[in-house]
Formats: structure tokens, sequence, C-alpha cells
């Protein structure tokens, strides 16, 4: 077979929110083709690699990529014709130059990752291996343990929500996925009934989770912990809370602005709050609890509650070995979100996995809040055995399609397949 690639096509797609994204397709000289798209951030990371827009106020209110699809076929693509395409890391190095830029702003990072998912994609196929396999060879057997955005907030509601942006449930008591994913939905519908019978209107936001129009911070977890019940399972034993705080979104001259509340809290205020509701509610993970600039206060709430639960960093590692690793030095966090776009290519993404991994952190794969019903990242979680995936509510396709694509790697591994312990999440 002749692995050598033909042809590197890039088109404007649209994402789950209507906006234009990146969908890139890879030909092979033997005729083998594959395709990869590019999901895209609300609350992106300020330290993110720029996501590169058309900025034409006359196309989608400026979102356009255009420009990012003309450099993937005009300067990226034919500067990979003739590669084989199982040189990932090779092919990744020769974007990363050919961009110039220590953020990716040459060229783009949603040309880039699109590149580079389309070129692994495609040499899976061509070596006939399913994705999670090829990427991660025969020892990739762990299945992740999901982490299910039931309430939406932040900026994911504009605002018409809880400030925090996302209430998960996270099924870890189940022994298999399909079991995990069953629980997840039951207590999903269970909590739409709760919504209803409390006369709140039942809509969803970007990542499928709830919009209650709701006075309190507190006051999701406590309904989740209803709903959890009346789905019949044990809040803290069979399914536990996680929260994706995205502080940075409401962090303003060393304040934490709660809108809801009417509050201005400091570091230390948000951290003694997040003490107490660890102690009051069965929540086994937060992320983004404070900004992505507040290094000292993380370094404070890591000290506090990292012993207890995981403290996952998004915006303030953005992906990037380098954010990772001063945070692995000065103990901010026990744990790291991971998003190819952030960052840009598969080969940068697989290092800060195994950054993470090297140091014993929790490692957990995400989604964007703007997707496509491309569910690499499932393939991806299972090849790095991160053992846990957030990617939304059981609900809208393209959130969906990644937990569907789960329940064929689980049945595609067979007894082969594990599944983290309950005790992972309980520290
Ligand atoms: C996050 C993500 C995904 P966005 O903050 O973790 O949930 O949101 O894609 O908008 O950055
Ligand atoms: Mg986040």
């Amino acid at each position: 077979m002749d692995r050598r690639i033909k042809r590197v096509q890039a088109r404007e797609i649209l994402d789950s929110r209507g906006n234009p994204t990146v969908e890139v397709e890879v030909v092979l000289n033997s005729g083998v083709h594959a395709s990869a798209s590019v999901p895209s951030g609300a609350s992106t990371g300020t330290y993110e690699s720029v996501e590169l827009r058309d900025s034409d106020s006359h196309r989608y209110g400026g979102k356009g990529v255009f420009k990012a699809v003309n450099n993937v076929n005009d300067i990226i693509g034919p500067a990979l014709i003739g590669q084989d395409v199982i040189e990932q890391t090779n092919i990744d190095k020769l974007m990363i130059s050919l961009d110039g830029t220590s953020n990716k702003s040459g060229l783009g990072a949603n040309a880039l990752c699109g590149v580079s998912l389309a070129i692994a994609r495609t040499a899976a196929v061509a070596v006939d291996l399913p994705l999670y396999r090829y990427l991660g060879g025969p020892y990739a057997v762990l299945i992740p343990v999901p982490m299910m955005n039931v309430i939406n907030g932040g900026i994911h509601t504009l605002q018409q929500g809880p400030d925090y942006q996302e209430y998960m449930i996270v099924p870890y008591g189940a022994d298999t996925f399909r079991e995990a994913l069953r629980w997840g939905s039951e207590t999903y519908h269970a909590l739409k009934k709760l919504l209803m019978e409390k006369g709140f209107k039942i809509a969803v936001a970007d990542e499928g989770g709830f919009v209650p129009a709701i006075s309190s911070n507190e006051d999701p977890l406590k309904l989740i912990v209803t709903a959890i019940e009346r789905g019949g399972y044990r809040p803290g034993e069979d399914i536990g809370i996680g929260l994706d705080v995205a502080a940075s979104a409401f962090y303003k001259d060393g304040k934490y602005n709660l809108r809801i509340e009417n509050n201005q809290l400091t570091s230390e205020e948000m951290i003694d709050r997040y003490a107490e509701l660890v102690g009051k509610y069965p929540i086994v993970s937060i992320e983004d609890g404070l900004s992505e600039d507040d290094w000292s206060g993380w370094e404070k709430l890591n000290a506090k509650l990292g012993e207890k639960i995981q403290l996952v960093g998004d915006d303030i590692f953005v992906t990037n070995v380098q954010r990772i690793e001063r945070g692995i030095k000065e103990r901010v966090a026990n744990a790291v979100l991971i998003k190819p776009n952030q960052i840009g290519t598969l080969t940068e993404t697989i290092a800060a996995v195994k950054m993470a991994q090297k140091v014993n952190w929790r490692v957990v794969v995400s989604h964007r809040s703007g997707e496509t019903v491309d569910s690499f990242i499932a393939d991806f979680t299972v090849a790095m055995g991160t053992g846990a995936l957030k990617t939304g509510a059981p609900c809208r396709g393209e959130r969906i399609e990644k937990y569907n694509q789960l329940l064929r790697i689980e049945d595609d591994l067979r007894e082969a397949a594990m599944h983290p312990s309950r005790e992972t999440f309980l520290y």
C-alpha cells in the first residue's frame, strides 16, 4: 500500500453553534482517505494558541475561517505531498516550523489542528487499525469515566444560568462504560423531570446541560444530588459531582465577580467556599476554580484541597507543556485538562499528556463548547489511557457521538477493556 500523501484539502464547515470551523481531508496515493474537523471554544483561555478567523464582518460576524482553510490548501498541504502519512511527529514538526510563531498565529492553530488530526486518522485507516489502537498500541485498553455536564452556566449560557460554567455528574461507581453512560443518562432525565416540577423552563445550552434561571451557584448542586437519588443511585458512592467553574471568565482586578450573587470574592474566599462545598456535596473534581493568572491562589487551593479531590487546570495550562511544567514545579494542581486545539498539533498534545502522567497527575481529555460530530477525542482518550473524558451532557448529537464511539471501542476491546476503579475518584 502506498501510504504517501497525495492531497490535503481543507474546507469551511459549521460547528454545533453554527459558527465556521475547519475540516481537513487527507488523500493518499493508494486512494485511502479520511478527514477530521476542529472544535472551537467560547470560554477560551488567554494563553491558548491562536484560532485564525477572517475578521470579515460581512461573513459570519467575522468568524469565517477562509484564511485558515487557504493556509492548509496553499501552504501546509503542498508541503506534505509525498510524505508517509505515518510520520505524525515529523509532519507536526514541519507544520510548526511553517507556522513559525510560538502561538500558531502564523497559519492558525485551527489549520494545524485540522491537518494533524486528519493525518492521524488517515494513517490509522492506511494501516487498518482503529484510531485508538493506532495511537495507543495494543495496551491502550482503559476506557474513561465520562464527566457529563448536566447544568450549564457562565458564558455557555450567555450569562442566563449560574456563574459556574459546568456542573458535571461523574458515574465512577459503574463497572463498565456502557453502565456509566446509562447511569449518567438516567440521572440527566431525572434532573429534567425535577427541574420541570420546580417550574424551570427546560432549555439546553451549548454542551447539552440544562440552564435553570437560578439565583444561587450552590442550588444546582442540591438539584443534582436529588436527581442522582431519584435516578436510583447513591450520591458519592455511585455518582459524584464535578465542577468547571471557568473562573477566568469572572476574574477582574484581583477579584472574582459572582454576578448572580452580586458578590465579589478574593482568592482566599473562593478557596474557603470550595472547601465548604466539598464538605457538603460529593464533589470529586473542580476545574478552573481560580483564574488563569492567579498562580498563587491556585497554589493555596491545591494545598488545601489537592489531597481530597481532583483539581484540574484548563485555562491556566492550555495543553501547553511550558505552562504545565510551571504548574508541576509550583504545585498548583493535581490534574490537567487536555484539548488538542488549545495547542495545535497532536504531537504537542501527546507531550502535554505524558508530562502530566509522568508526575501522576490526572488527565481529563475534553471537548470544546463548539463541537462537530468528529469523535477523535474518544479514541484519543483511550489511546492515552487517561481514565477521564468530559464531553458534555448525554444530549445533542455532537456530544453523544463521542460517548457512542466509546461504546464501540468498549465492544471492540471485549474482555481486554479496563475501567478506572471507583477509588480513582475518591482520594
Ligand atoms: C471548558 C470548555 C469545554 P470552551 O472550559 O472546559 O467545556 O469550554 O470550549 O468554551 O472553552
Ligand atoms: Mg474549562
